[in-house]
């Protein structure tokens, strides 16, 4: 790079298929491109062929029809800013620990998507009256535990939510095509639920009348609490209340002195209405104060605290956020076997010298 800028390097987590964990701490303002952004895969990569963009509706509805991207791109449009929020982001942090991708807390971006509301694509195909759920179709394919065949990357939304006016089938991001690592030519996305909900490289939508039962809906993407059995086993769905600290980094040496201490918050459950810090280990907090465009109704929150340092000594420093739902971060995380949805307060420790 010849222009000087420092720029993150990924954390890889896995290459075949690619999964990549950004650093949180570039995650400021507008930085929507490429080299920012984690991955996450379930296979290899497709071939895209000159049929991909040719988007298939289909199922229980009245007339199924095959819309082209050049059509689709002459429907009503909106434009959302929405972050894309990893199910299994910090479950490096859950104890006791899990097995899976060991994110700690860069499985997340935030970005601006272009796109046709699910729902115009639905009205235009008609529901039939036993309609349920709506699958969507990736053309990616593999292999995956507990299925005999070759499945592609396959997740359902339940009616609600897919009829929701923000439900996007997205051709956009920030202006340009959809980067094809991350769905292009079309792109579910679904604000506010985690990341697994968003299918890259859509290809089909069927309306089903049963309940969806595919891999990455009843076996991953399942919160299962109990460590052996399926007892009180829930899905995956909406974005927990969360706040994480981008800088300072943890464990690091700083000077005494004053210190902007920066980090982000979100919630899939409302908006955010405050972040609080605590130096003495939740006895008391303090608000921080919070960045907020309340027009970007889905967008993380950027917060920044400063902190003029006490004496030396070593410091925690945590944060709580609470969401305009009255959800806030609880002290413990709530474990599940796969390791998803943490959001337990956050905590780093420094040390002033
Ligand atoms: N087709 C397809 N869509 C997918 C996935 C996938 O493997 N294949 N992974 C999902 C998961 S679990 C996440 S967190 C996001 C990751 O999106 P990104 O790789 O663009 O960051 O895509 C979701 N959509
Ligand atoms: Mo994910």
């Amino acid at each position: 790079m010849s222009d000087g800028r420092v720029r993150p390097h990924f954390t890889t987590r896995g290459l075949i298929p690619e999964i990549q964990e950004t650093p949180i701490l570039f995650l400021r303002g507008s930085i929507y491109d490429e080299g920012y952004w984690f991955l996450r895969n379930h296979f290899q990569y497709p071939d895209l062929t000159s049929a991909s963009g040719n988007l298939l509706i289909g199922g229980a509805v009245s007339k199924a029809f095959v819309i082209k991207l050049e059509d689709l791109k002459r429907l009503p449009s909106q434009t959302i800013t929405v972050p894309l929020i990893c199910a299994g982001n910090q479950r490096a942090e859950f104890r006791p620990k899990v097995y899976g991708e060991q994110w700690e807390e860069g499985a997340v971006s935030q970005g601006v998507w272009t796109g046709v509301p699910l729902k115009e694509l639905l009205s235009i195909a008609g529901l039939k009256e036993d309609a349920l759920e709506v699958v969507f179709t990736g053309e990616d394919r593999g292999t995956t535990p507990n299925v005999d065949e070759v499945v592609p990357y396959e997740r359902s939304l339940p009616m609600n939510k897919a009829l929701h006016p923000d439900t996007l089938v997205a051709y956009e991001y920030n202006g340009q095509p959809i980067p094809y690592k991350h769905g292009y030519p079309l792109r579910l996305i679904v604000p506010n639920w985690y990341g697994m909900a968003s299918v890259k490289w859509l290809q089909q939508i069927t309306v089903v009348d049963q309940p969806y039962e595919g891999p990455f809906q009843t076996d991953d993407y399942v919160y299962y609490p109990h460590p052996h059995t399926d007892e009180g086993k829930s899905p995956v769905t909406t974005i927990r209340v969360n706040s994480i600290i981008q800088q300072p980094l943890d464990y690091s040496i700083i000077d005494e002195g004053a210190h902007v201490i920066v980090g982000l918050a979100w919630s899939g459950e409302g908006q955010i209405e405050e972040v609080e810090i605590s130096f003495d280990k939740g006895n008391t907090w303090e608000a921080v104060t919070l960045a907020q465009d309340r027009t970007k109704r889905f967008a993380w929150t950027e917060w920044q605290y400063i902190w003029k340092t006490p004496s030396k000594g070593t410091y925690p420093i945590q944060t709580r956020a609470k969401d305009s739902n009255g959800n806030v971060q609880p002290e413990r995380e709530y474990w599940n076997r796969k390791g998803y949805g943490y959001n337990a307060i956050h905590r780093i420790d420094v040390k002033v010298k």
